[in-house]
């Protein structure tokens, strides 16, 4: 069973109306300062005791109720009456508190949503997961529960023909980097993962950072507190008996859910699941996990549990990630992330105009200069745009293709960023299926057993795509450290396969909403991730590289060397062309 059916995929699109847990209001400084500025770190002059009475203030002159104030980063405040609200009536809130003289600005915690398009059921029966039999990892799909044979990780194969062409063409850039680390050393890299959290898997045995939970509400949690350090998935269904119980937290926009999604083991199992193993699946860090290498590490990071993730607790677990200490921050991580996925998104224009767009772009704007990269997925609405953060200036925002390298009948296009595929050919027909990765047959909290707990499944949706940009990403930092997050970016968007498949469906229009379609530059990003040409070229520029990739053709991309449009790269003329060998996986 797949969680999406090609032909209705369109009705998919969240639907579902955007609900919010209160404000975050950031009150003037006591004194003005000359110049304005949000800074992550800030701590308001005149204390909590006497923004709590301000705030109180501000609140009963606009009419705005609250029980629950805690302080945030940026000096701001959550405010919330601890149930949720329409987004429509948070909104009405934020507009009549902005008018307070006192108010600097107001944005809406809302409750955004993952990207993954439903959940699937778990593999009872081997069969379901049994494609077209040509599957080129089966050793590695082993262990007690996962089924002796599936669709084969296809999304992390190399490139073969038309079948694939949607593919980042892993095993090219894991040969890439065996060469390149015969002679240099791969540094560490730390990649966060701000996901519904941590989850054990045999298969990510000695993957795992500490990490936390910024989860604020309990019931949403599932582990009987508000913010705390230990970040495990506790599971995010949602029961009838949730809803009756506590209609306010569990609204009419949180929809029931049989089974708990383990949407972060997904997504950790993708990047990082031990490879050459003969458990379960490989991972895109193959070769950062190895004995010989560096080492490739997540940090997970607990954002989201029951009905989605607050605003808030994304930007507290973005800054968290990244080292950057906010007031009321938790002490922070030993070795912060380089990298952030975040498979998440509300709606609205990322700018200084929308309701959270101020508070992404200042947070966004503050880890760049930290040199953390943020990868965010498009978003499942069919829609013309990304979603949010994805549409926010400085996020690699990435979309979803199928297997042949078309716009997936539910991905959100994009104008700026990166496409690839996000599924396995199951058959030889154009299907929008998913990523096997890792999961946990538990339907609703984790099963633990050895013997029938830990599995593979199939998952669809933006945010699985939005993981093998992070994987790029981790694989140019292993060989070049020093890159800024402004060079990761362009070199992913330049070294990108930059002619779509076509032939299948018509042209992606960028004016209308479509379900699958050939993509073009306008309606996917610059291209087609390619994994080899953008480690490659990271390598080049650290000025220790001996050799870029030749692209190995295929995708329908025509087959051409993708060399990078940036200035600086292209007067590298010391670039020889070097051929890699299919890798010899065992
Ligand atoms: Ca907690
Ligand atoms: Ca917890
Ligand atoms: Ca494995």
């Amino acid at each position: 069973m797949l969680a999406v059916n090609p032909a209705g995929a369109e009705q998919v699109p969240d639907s579902s109306p955007r609900m919010a847990l209160g404000l975050i209001v950031k009150l003037k400084e006591a004194k003005p300062a000359s110049v304005v500025r949000l800074k992550a770190s800030s701590v308001p002059s005149d204390g909590f005791f006497k923004q709590r009475q301000r705030i109180a203030d501000a609140a009963r002159r606009k009419r705005v109720s609250y029980l629950v104030q805690r302080p945030t980063a940026f000096g701001a405040q959550v405010i919330h009456t601890g149930s949720a609200v329409s987004w429509a009536e948070a909104n009405a809130q934020a507009q009549r508190l902005r008018a307070d003289p006192d108010v600097e600005w107001v944005v809406v915690n809302e409750i955004v949503k993952r990207q993954a398009l439903g959940t699937s059921s778990p593999p009872t029966d081997p069969g379901y997961l049994h494609g077209d039999g040509s599957s080129s990892i089966p050793s590695l799909n082993g262990g007690a529960a996962a089924p002796s044979s599936g669709p084969g990780q296809a999304w992390l194969q190399g490139l073969q023909g038309a079948a694939n062409a949607g593919a980042a063409n892993f095993p090219a850039a894991w040969d890439f980097i065996d060469s390149w680390s015969a002679t240099h050393t791969l540094s560490p890299v730390v990649v966060a993962v701000l996901d519904t959290g941590r989850l054990y898997h045999p298969d990510m045995d000695g993957r795992w950072l500490p990490g936390y939970d910024f989860v604020t509400e309990p019931l949403v949690a599932g582990d009987s507190n508000g913010i705390d350090p230990d970040p495990s998935d506790m599971g995010d269904w949602v029961s009838s008996a949730d809803k009756s119980t506590r209609p306010d937290i569990f609204d009419a926009d949180c929809d029931l859910q049989a089974r708990s999604s383990w949407h972060g083991l997904a997504i950790a199992g993708m990047l990082a699941a031990n490879t050459n193993n003969g458990l379960y699946g490989a991972g895109m860090l193959e070769q950062l996990t190895g004995p010989n290498n560096g080492r490739a590490l997540l940090m997970p990071v607990r954002v989201a549990g029951k009905c989605g993730a607050e605003v808030s607790s994304i930007i507290e677990g973005m800054l968290w990630a990244s080292g950057v200490p906010y007031q009321g921050a938790p002490a922070l991580p030993a070795h912060p992330a380089r990298i952030i996925n975040l498979s998440f998104g509300g709606d609205g224009a990322c700018d200084s105009t929308s309701n959270a767009g101020p508070i992404y772009l200042q947070t966004i704007a503050t880890l760049r200069s930290s040199g953390v990269l943020v990868v965010a997925s498009a978003g499942n609405g069919a829609e013309i745009r990304a979603s949010m953060p994805a549409n926010c200036p400085g996020v690699l925002a990435v979309t979803s293709l199928n297997q042949q390298g078309y716009k997936a009948a539910y991905a959100n296009m994009l104008s700026d960023g990166v496409a690839v595929a996000s599924g396995d050919v199951v058959s030889q027909q154009l299907t929008d299926d998913g990523v096997y990765t890792l999961s946990n047959t538990g339907l609703t909290s984790p099963d633990p057993s050895p013997t029938s707990g830990y599995t593979m499944i199939q998952e669809a949706g933006t945010s699985f795509a939005a993981p093998q940009a992070v994987g790029v990403a981790a694989m140019m930092l292993a060989v070049n450290p020093s890159l800024s997050v402004q060079q990761l970016i362009d070199l992913i968007k330049s070294t990108s396969r930059h002619v779509f498949p076509s032939g299948s469906y018509g042209t992606c229009n960028a004016s209308v909403s479509q379900a699958n379609c050939a993509c073009t530059t306008a309606t996917c990003g610059s291209g087609i991730l390619d994994a080899p040409q953008a480690v490659a070229w990271a390598a080049s520029t650290a000025g220790n590289m001996v050799a870029a990739v030749a692209n190995s053709g295929g995708g329908g991309g025509g087959g051409s060397i993708n060399w990078p449009e940036l200035l600086g790269l292209a007067s590298l003329t010391a670039l020889a062309a070097l051929k890699l060998r299919r890798p010899a996986r065992h």
